[in-house]
């Protein structure tokens, strides 16, 4: 049986069966001494590797978006690390099996590493998971690194932080432009995508975009609005290069900003780190005589939580 440590050293060499290995030791929670070792380039300066998260409703297009730009990154001859985050549900492996469809033909490729992340059979928290998986695939020398997440509530929005640039799929049947800022979209995406523009509403979208956009502060970071067809492979080049242009803004006018997002992650992953291991601990301490006063409703979890020192 091999140590974390000689996972770890051995994924790093970025063999597939190791990565995958150790990416089971990430969700398993049993690698935090020696991930603390790893060599993140991401962590001293923006650049390499470029962590683009792909977020927006399910069925937007995002996989097949991705796989797209599996192909352009190739095409570079950059290695490209994929991970496929499902926030959604323990039971919708589903989607995942989709999505692992539409990336199959790059399955026979060395130069591309696939993973999904799901909440089943998870101790602790997806977004602090993903940050960590990042940090590996960093650290073995991927070029490129997606992540694909649905994008609804909250703590899918925390998935996204983890990215250097954020791409948000949008179709014409998505909604209106308010739908986008309820959902806290607006505010984290760098690139807009109207995807599925061989069907129609795709412009009109894309200018109401455009406009909420233009409405946001002067000073920062102003996201382009792009509509594409990723099913017919057209606007998925633009979109390339606004995530390139995104990330050389991130490494001058834009650092200030960088900075405090990969601070904000770091301190989010301590938080979760930190509130998986009091609920380890509380469970681990449970009496059986409390629990059984939860269960029979004759102790209610404000009552229990104040008996904790
Ligand atoms: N018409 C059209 N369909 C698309 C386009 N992109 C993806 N699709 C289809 O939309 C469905 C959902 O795509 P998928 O990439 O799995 O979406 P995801 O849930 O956001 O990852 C699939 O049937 C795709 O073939 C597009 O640009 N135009
Ligand atoms: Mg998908």
């Amino acid at each position: 049986m091999p140590t974390a440590a000689d996972v770890l050293k051995r994924a790093l060499n970025g063999e597939r069966r190791w990565l995958a290995r150790a990416v089971t030791l990430i969700e398993h929670r049993r690698a935090g001494a020696e991930l603390a070792s790893l060599s993140v380039r991401r962590h001293r300066a923006p650049g390499v590797p470029h962590v683009v998260g792909i977020t927006g409703p399910p069925g937007a297009g995002k996989s097949t978006f991705v796989d797209r730009l599996i192909g352009h990154a190739r095409a570079k001859g950059q290695r490209v690390a994929v991970v496929a985050v499902d926030p959604s549900s323990p039971f919708s492996g589903g989607a995942i099996l989709g999505d692992r469809i539409r990336m199959e033909r790059h399955t026979g490729d060395s130069g591309v590493y696939v993973r999904s992340l799901s909440s089943r059979g998870h101790l602790g928290g997806l977004s602090s998971a993903t940050a960590e998986v990042v940090n590996l695939l960093d650290a073995a020398g991927f070029d490129l690194i997606l992540v694909e997440t649905v994008g609804v509530g909250q703590s899918e929005l925390g998935v996204i932080e983890v990215a250097d640039t954020a791409i948000v799929v949008l179709t014409p049947e998505s909604g209106d432009t308010v739908q986008t800022m309820k959902a806290g979209l607006l505010e984290i995406a760098d690139v807009f995508v109207v995807n599925k523009a061989d069907r129609p509403g795709a412009d009109r979208l894309a200018r109401e975009l455009s406009r909420s956009v233009e409405m946001g502060p002067d000073d920062e970071w102003r996201a382009p609005v792009r509509t594409a067809s990723a099913l017919e492979r057209k606007g998925v080049e633009a979109v390339l290069e606004d995530a390139a242009n995104h990330l050389q803004w991130c490494c001058g006018d834009g650092k200030a900003v960088w900075r405090r997002r990969r601070g904000d992650a770091q301190v989010r992953l301590f938080l979760d780190l930190v509130a998986e291991r009091a609920r380890a601990q509380a469970l681990s301490n449970l009496e059986p005589e409390v629990a059984a006063a939860l269960r029979g409703f004759e102790l209610s979890p404000h009552a229990a939580l104040e008996t904790l020192s």
